[in-house]
């Protein structure tokens, strides 16, 4: 396996996100990145390597060029407000109000977004160009024949779609990642969204497609984040119909019924006969994740590993979420561990 990591995720480091009614801090923090990376090294996982520079046509590819703009302008934009704290938008169209990108910056950071918990800081732009370098770094070796990669980067990015951000992802590292394969040659790619959130952006970028299969194994929306997608109904639209297949569960799930749904999930990828896969890896499902409601044991994030690479298909992991940071490590190095095996 080879683990592609850079230190620029360090640059992504927000203050606070808007929690039980509270400014707390950030559960997105550098600390995981870290934990993840030793716990890599630790296990004798492989060589750890350095991005390449990709510049912006492959996340333009996947998100609306406008989009990209904000955010690259974003910071400098607040600070000339004379803001020292991070940015974070405060009011959203909803219902009947309209969608047109306002001039001051408050009025863009709500217009390009969908919730409180995702600060921009002054390296937020600096993080995400890197951590969509390191996906496509990813994709790029899958292209050139190797058969397993670890995108180890933060922030995440399976909330982020075309033209939004939130839930802590701004750029979407495992759709970008994806329309990169199939860009160079690839015909068909499948997404496994693991992570105990629905990949709403994931879904939204691919929704009308069939040359890519997005299956998401997630917490119900109807009790959890981001909840205004992930639905078992929602099957893909026109040519993208079937394409798309959610797999949520209720809160307190365990193994039994987390590897049921995975049995599901994995069955129509290998119907779908993909070159690629990529596996958004997010171990949020850990009984002892702060954040999340789900009960995976450490040991069972081996056997998902194993389940996945019994796909047989060329695997790119890419980092999503994953809050308990002292076990973060291991959970994550586990699912790897596993799939190598
Ligand atoms: C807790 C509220 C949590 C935001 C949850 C965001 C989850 C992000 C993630 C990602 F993979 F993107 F990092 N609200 N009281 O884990 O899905
Ligand atoms: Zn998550």
């Amino acid at each position: 396996m080879l683990t592609i990591y850079s230190d620029d995720h360090r640059l992504h480091h927000g203050k606070g996100e808007l929690n039980d009614g509270e400014l707390q801090p950030c559960y997105e923090c550098p600390e995981r990145a870290d934990q993840v990376l030793a716990a890599v090294r630790q296990a004798r996982l492989g060589d750890i390597v350095a991005p390449d520079e990709f510049g912006l046509e492959p996340i333009k590819a996947v998100h609306d060029p406008r989009y990209v703009d904000f955010l690259q302008q974003a910071w400098e934009l607040w600070a000339a407000e004379g803001r020292t704290s991070d940015a974070l938008p405060l009011n959203w169209a909803v219902r009947g109000m309209r969608q047109l990108e306002p001039d001051y910056i408050d009025g863009k950071l709500s217009y390009y977004s969908f919730d409180a918990g995702t600060p921009i800081t002054a390296g937020t732009w600096a993080a995400v160009t890197t951590g969509a370098n390191i996906a496509v770094t990813g994709a790029a070796r899958l292209l050139a024949g190797d058969e397993f990669i670890f995108a180890l980067s933060r922030p995440p990015g399976h909330h982020a779609a075309r033209d939004y951000f939130g839930g802590y992802c701004f750029l979407n590292n495992a759709a970008i990642a994806a329309q990169y394969l199939l860009d160079n040659g690839a015909s068909r790619v499948a997404i496994l969204d693991v992570d105990y959130h629905h990949g709403n952006g994931t879904q939204s970028i691919f929704y009308e497609r069939n040359d890519v299969l997005f299956v998401s194994i997630h917490a119900d929306p109807r009790q959890e984040f981001p909840y205004f997608l992930g639905h078992a109904d929602e099957h893909g639209k026109g040519p993208g119909d079937g394409y798309n297949l959610n797999l949520p569960l209720p809160w307190q799930s365990g193994a039994d019924r987390w590897f049921a749904a995975l049995e599901t999930g994995h069955a129509r990828v290998r119907e779908f006969a993909p070159d690629y896969v990529v596996v958004s890896l997010g171990v949020d499902t850990y009984i002892g994740d702060p954040i999340s409601q789900f009960c995976l044991e450490s040991d069972d994030y081996l056997a998902m590993g194993s389940r996945i690479a019994d796909l047989g298909v060329p695997l790119l992991f890419v980092l999503e979420g994953g809050y308990a940071v002292a076990d973060v490590g291991t959970n994550v190095s586990n699912v790897l561990l596993g799939a190598t095996r």
